[in-house]
């Protein structure tokens, strides 16, 4: 038990916390990258975690790095992890990232929605007049953001700005990796009734100048899955995964006054236990594999 715990201290060593996940450096110069159960809604981290949350998007995650494996290359080295993070972490290749995050959408909503009503484009990508919340775009979108520092919120950059910060021929390869991603992502989604709206990857390059698929990836909690059946532009599309926790939060019930800037109240267990089972389906349904 003591050794096991020194050999815990030395053998890892916490280098980030976002607000769901955790990464640690090995001794090797590897990385370990932990999915927590911790789950946000509303810019808050709950105090309330789901159980499986963290194993089932990491799940996700592994599988979907092999359904991709023939587009991009990715960072993952290994899934033989210390018990403590069993089936939630994988022991990664350690990259110099580039300093973006790759969002693909292909539909208008989130920040992409208050831009396209401010200014009519997005990420100065100018398009038809007549969207609204949810609308499928007339092809995916590469709208790069720029990450900001924890607490605040990325801020969307024009293609220009990226180039500018990265370099045109990087700024063209991630664009081009990112597009072709989504779009492999997409058609499998939406074959297994979810359509994937929008989402997020991040990419780093190898010492000898590879790009390679970084961080977690077209989980719900990188992007925004949205039950098929339910879509109906013009107004906000109820979420895969979070929609019991939001609609709880913001009911009587809760107690919770979300404008006062108070932390939200912990979950009741049936809203825990519903979610868990919303997040074990989205598994299910895109993978056709059986949770557990
Ligand atoms: C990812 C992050 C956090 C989890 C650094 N393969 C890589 N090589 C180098 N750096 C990273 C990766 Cl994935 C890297 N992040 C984002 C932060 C928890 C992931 F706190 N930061």
């Amino acid at each position: 038990m003591i050794l096991e715990h020194l050999g815990t201290v030395t053998g890892y060593t916490h280098i980030a916390s976002g607000k769901v996940r955790d990464l640690y450096a090995l001794d090797d110069g590897r990385l370990l990258f932990v999915a927590s159960d911790r789950i946000s809604a509303f810019d808050y981290v709950l105090p309330t975690t789901i159980p499986d949350k963290g194993r089932v998007l990491t799940a996700m995650s592994l599988w979907w790095f092999e359904q991709l494996a023939d587009v991009v290359p990715n960072h993952l080295l290994s899934t033989d992890v210390p018990p403590e993070f069993a089936g939630r972490a994988m022991i990664c290749e350690r990259l110099e990232m580039f300093p973006i995050e790759a969002v693909v959408r292909g539909y208008l909503a989130g920040s992409g929605l208050a831009d396209y009503k401010r200014t009519g484009s997005v990420c100065g990508i100018p398009l038809p007049a007549g969207l609204v919340d949810g609308s499928q775009l007339p092809e995916p979108l590469f709208t790069p953001s720029t990450k900001a520092p924890q607490g605040q919120h990325d801020q969307n950059i024009s293609l220009d700005d990226m180039a500018a910060e990265i370099g045109s021929a990087n700024a063209a390869e991630l664009r081009r990796l990112a597009l072709a991603v989504y779009a492999r992502a997409e058609s499998i989604a939406r074959e297994r009734g979810i359509v994937l709206a929008d989402t997020k990857f991040e990419f780093g390059r190898r010492p000898d100048g590879t790009i390679v698929l970084a961080d977690e990836v077209l989980t719900p909690d990188s992007s925004r899955f949205w039950p098929a059946d339910l879509w109906e532009p013009g107004r906000p599309q109820p979420s895969f995964d979070k929609q019991f926790v939001r609609d709880w939060l913001t009911s009587p019930a809760s107690g919770w006054d979300r404008a006062s800037g108070a932390t939200p109240p912990p979950l009741p267990a049936d809203i825990v236990a519903k979610t868990r089972e919303k997040y074990v389906e989205a598994y299910e349904r895109l993978t056709g594999l059986a949770w557990n």
